[in-house]
């Protein structure tokens, strides 16, 4: 999926500038490549953003540009956190001539214009209010995001070696996008893990219902001209943190007839309206993360995330089954009261539920979050910067009832069962009843999100997926290909008589 920011900052450029935009996931280049091309480019300034995730790649990127006498900033959630670092103000290499702290919408232009006039400061950060905070961007007005001429083919999450045949089927399949959209930022509660809290703010701001519509129909246009398929990611943290204006924005959605597939992150305690629940369907939704965290309410306290009730999920997701919407359910081991046993504990009660797409990670101590802080005070930082580290899977703590190997374990073995052939055909016996699309697409998302662990980057590893998983396959098949046949013998006056 494309990162909103880029387009975000394309947007908001002055005219006189040119933008290139390159996403490392969809391009890959080495540093010496990526030199090479901004010499030939003529680029005279690179700007670069990463989550904590990512950093010491970007961090090698920046050196090399650098070192090619190429001007480099720095944005997004991790140099906020860690200025100094990306500066070289602590003690080790500097990376970056210059960073852009917080939401960078009204200092990207003031940035570009003293790089254009060789006056770049090291440090550009919104203004501040009477109490020190960062002013934030109302978002409204929110700039124009171009998507319907932009190059979004290198986002195709169909392989190339099975475009061909994929769009010959239904209206179109050849190329499938995921596309980012925000309506609002900014989350309230504080979970003791995380960075929104405190990189967007508590305050919450919303573009206006009308702006979010507009984007939709200029994506919904395209979808249909190109003849594929184009999901949309509300990446709001919490899209429902206010349930009222959601309700407003997806009725406006609705009456517009602005619907796409959609996904987006909304928290368990904001899903038991019954009338949300039907425009989120109605208005498109399919899936809903949900940041389910652990199944024991200890841990939930543990990092101020009380508010999200394990006992309530089974409720949650029945809600959301009977409107074919399912969820992405996403839990974190390592946590202060799981011991060894906690994956098998998890599956057993997600393997019970309405079936899903879990996803698997450990706590994470990223920098400025309150468990930060905590975990360093009582001296249990093992990497205090794993970042620069990073080794997947190994925790940069040691949790209190068990080890940092037998959390990775755990984490392995709920990600193995979780997306193995049986599981798989399981969870598909399960939703017998919903329509043959749903489950289709079911199995697909399962194929998809299983590429988050397991490796999934070639032919021959999609061929093997497809291989073990052929018998679920071959009955899904069958009854599409018997579903469709019947529906075309259907005689015309049929239709007529149902409309
Ligand atoms: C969408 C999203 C994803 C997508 C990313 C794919 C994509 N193409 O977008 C997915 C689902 C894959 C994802 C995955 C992960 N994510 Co994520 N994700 C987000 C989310 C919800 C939205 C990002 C976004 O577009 N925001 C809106 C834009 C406008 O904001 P922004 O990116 O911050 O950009 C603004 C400024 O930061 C700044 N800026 C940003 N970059 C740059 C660069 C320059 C040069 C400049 C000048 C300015 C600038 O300008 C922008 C406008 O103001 C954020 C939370 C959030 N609300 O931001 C979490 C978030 C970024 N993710 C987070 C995490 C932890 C992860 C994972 C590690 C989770 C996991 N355990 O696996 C993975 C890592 C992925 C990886 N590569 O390995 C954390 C990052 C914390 C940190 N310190 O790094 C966040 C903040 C959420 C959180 N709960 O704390 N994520
Ligand atoms: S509800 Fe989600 S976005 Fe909000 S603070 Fe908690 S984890 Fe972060």
């Amino acid at each position: 999926m494309p990162h909103l920011w880029m387009f975000l900052l394309q947007s908001l450029t002055p005219k006189e500038h040119e933008v290139v935009l390159i996403d490392g996931n969809a391009k890959a280049m080495s540093e010496a490549e990526l030199v090479e091309f901004c010499r030939k480019e003529n680029v005279e300034l690179v700007g670069i953003g990463a989550m904590t995730r990512m950093v010491a790649r970007a961090y090698k990127f920046a050196d090399a540009l650098r070192d090619a006498g190429i001007k480099v900033v720095m944005g997004g959630p991790h140099v906020t956190e860690c200025p100094d670092e990306a500066l070289g103000k602590d003690g080790g290499q500097r990376h970056a001539d210059a960073v852009a702290l917080g939401e960078a919408d009204e200092t990207w232009a003031l940035l570009v214009n003293d790089a254009a006039r060789g006056e770049l400061k090291e440090i550009y950060q919104p203004e501040t209010d009477q109490k020190g905070n960062d002013k934030k961007p109302s978002l409204q007005p929110y700039p124009h995001i171009p998507w319907e001429t932009l190059d979004l083919d290198q986002f195709s999450l169909v392989p190339s070696f099975m475009r061909g045949f994929m769009s010959k089927l239904g209206d179109g399949w050849g190329k499938f996008f995921v596309v980012p959209i925000e309506t609002g930022r900014g989350c309230p509660y504080g979970c003791e893990f995380c960075t929104v809290t405190g990189f967007f703010g508590d305050s919450i701001r919303f573009r206006t219902n009308e702006s979010v519509v507009e984007e939709l129909l200029r994506l919904k246009a395209r979808a249909r001209k190109e003849k594929g398929q184009i999901a949309v990611f509300f990446i709001d943290d919490n899209l429902a943190i206010n349930k009222k204006r959601l309700k407003t924005l997806l009725r406006d959605i609705i009456a517009a007839g602005a619907q796409l597939p959609w996904v987006a992150q909304i928290s368990a305690n904001l899903l038991g309206d019954e009338e949300l629940v039907d425009l989120i369907a109605d208005a498109g939704g399919k899936w809903v993360f949900i940041g389910m965290e652990s199944i024991d309410p200890m841990n939930m306290a543990d990092v101020n995330k009380n508010f999200s009730k394990p006992g309530d999920y089974q409720a949650v997701l029945d809600r959301l089954a009977k409107r074919n919407i399912y969820a992405i359910t996403s839990f974190i081991f390592g946590m202060d009261n799981d011991t060894p046993g906690v994956a098998d504990r998890t599956l057993e009660q997600v393997n019970s539920w309405q079936p899903g797409l879990p996803v698997f990670g450990q706590l994470t101590p990223f920098p400025a979050t309150p468990l930060y802080t905590r975990l360093e005070k009582a001296g249990r930082m093992t990497r205090p910067k794993h970042w620069l580290e990073f080794a997947p899977f190994v925790m940069a703590h040691t949790p209190l009832k068990m080890t940092i190997e037998q959390a990775r374990q755990e984490t392995l073995h709920a990600w193995q069962l979780s997306y193995s052939p049986e599981r798989n055909a399981e969870a598909i016996a399960a939703i017998s009843d919903a329509p043959i699309g749903y489950r289709i697409g079911h199995l697909v998302a399962r194929f998809f999100f299983r590429g988050i662990y397991f490796p999934q980057m070639n032919k021959r590893a999609w061929i093997k997926l497809l291989l073990e998983n052929r018998r679920v396959i071959y009955g899904l098949t069958k009854e599409g290909v018997s579903t469709y046949r019947a529906a075309k013998r259907k005689p015309k006056g049929r239709l007529a008589d149902a409309t």
